[in-house]
């Protein structure tokens, strides 16, 4: 049975509104590949890039496991263990795997997953059934030609789709699969990634979408300029605010994001424990990426 949002507010730091939470979470770097290709998106594996998309390593399901009850060790104040790439989840099995042990091992823990949603209905029922207690679905545009500028193509059932084509399937399977969710209880978070030049305007009208398709949480992510959106500006503080705002009218705006790194551990803009545990760094072909 999956925690409720009111349980999650108080126990989860990136579903607390209001004041920064005092709790912590452990990311599991479990899931390497990813089957959509966002223009923004540089995923690298190194020990100092502090941002999304970046791990020291890959881990199994196993040592997953073994690294939270490490993590809970250095920091009892960890309530969460998340697996947010540096891949998408879905795209490999591992991070519904690893859940699956921990809901074993570990009962207590709340299990936070974050996708891209591209294969949400294809999994809404495992992971309604694992009993995922937070979902978090990055949703950057609800309309195509907005996506088609963020998002390049997708590898879709086998098939690779580009462009406007692409964000269709991409936009309605992440609405289908954020419904079908939510509608089973589940806590779901939507993240959007703030681009000042190609969906400030727009951001709006996902937080509006999401809510509708019974998001609880929106989270504006500013962007990192980088990769083919390095032409793109850093959203400032003025803009940042003013989306917030806006969104605010439908939907719960969260306002403390850390962009953690997907090996992230420890309080989110806090403690840091991920440099005493141990992560093995396994070097593989440069696939990574960040749900
Ligand atoms: Fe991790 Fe994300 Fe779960 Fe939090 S992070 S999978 S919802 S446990 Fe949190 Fe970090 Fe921001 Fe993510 S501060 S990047 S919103
Ligand atoms: Fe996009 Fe995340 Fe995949 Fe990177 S890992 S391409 S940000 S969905």
């Amino acid at each position: 049975m999956a925690a409720e949002f009111e349980e999650l507010k108080k126990a989860h730091p990136c579903f607390s509104l209001g004041a920064k939470s005092n709790k912590g979470r452990i990311h599991l770097p479990v899931s390497p590949g990813c089957n959509i290709f966002c223009n923004f998106c540089k995923r690298d594996i190194n020990d100092t890039d502090n941002r999304p998309g970046v791990a020291r390593g890959i881990i199994s399901p196993q040592e997953a496991v073994e690294l939270v009850k490490r993590a809970i060790e250095l920091c009892p104040d960890i309530t969460v263990a998340g697996v947010a790439g540096p891949g998408d989840s879905l795209a490999t099995p591992y991070a519904l795997e690893s859940f699956r042990l921990i809901k074993k091992e570990l009962p207590h823990i709340i299990k936070c997953m974050s996708t891209n949603g591209l294969l949400l209905p294809d999994y809404a029922d495992e992971i309604i059934d694992v009993g995922i207690d937070s979902l978090t679905v990055t949703v950057n545009a609800v309309d195509p030609e907005v996506q088609a500028r963020i998002c390049e193509s997708i590898i879709y059932h086998g098939r690779r789709y580009e462009g406007v084509e692409a964000a269709k399937i991409l936009i309605r399977n992440q609405l289908e699969g954020i419904r079908k969710v939510a509608g089973a209880g589940t806590t779901v978070k939507v993240n959007t990634v703030l681009i000042p030049e190609i969906n400030a305007d727009h951001v709006v009208e996902v937080a509006k979408t999401s809510a509708e398709c019974g998001a609880r949480i929106f989270n504006i992510i500013p962007l990192i300029p980088q990769h083919k959106l390095s032409w793109c500006s850093a959203p400032g503080c003025g803009l940042i605010s003013r989306v917030r705002s806006e969104a605010q009218n439908y939907i719960s705006v969260f306002r403390h994001c850390q962009r953690c790194r997907a090996d992230a551990a420890g309080i989110p803009g806090g403690l840091d424990v991920s440099e005493q545990l141990y992560i093995r760094p396994v070097r593989l072909e440069n696939t990574f990426s960040h749900g």
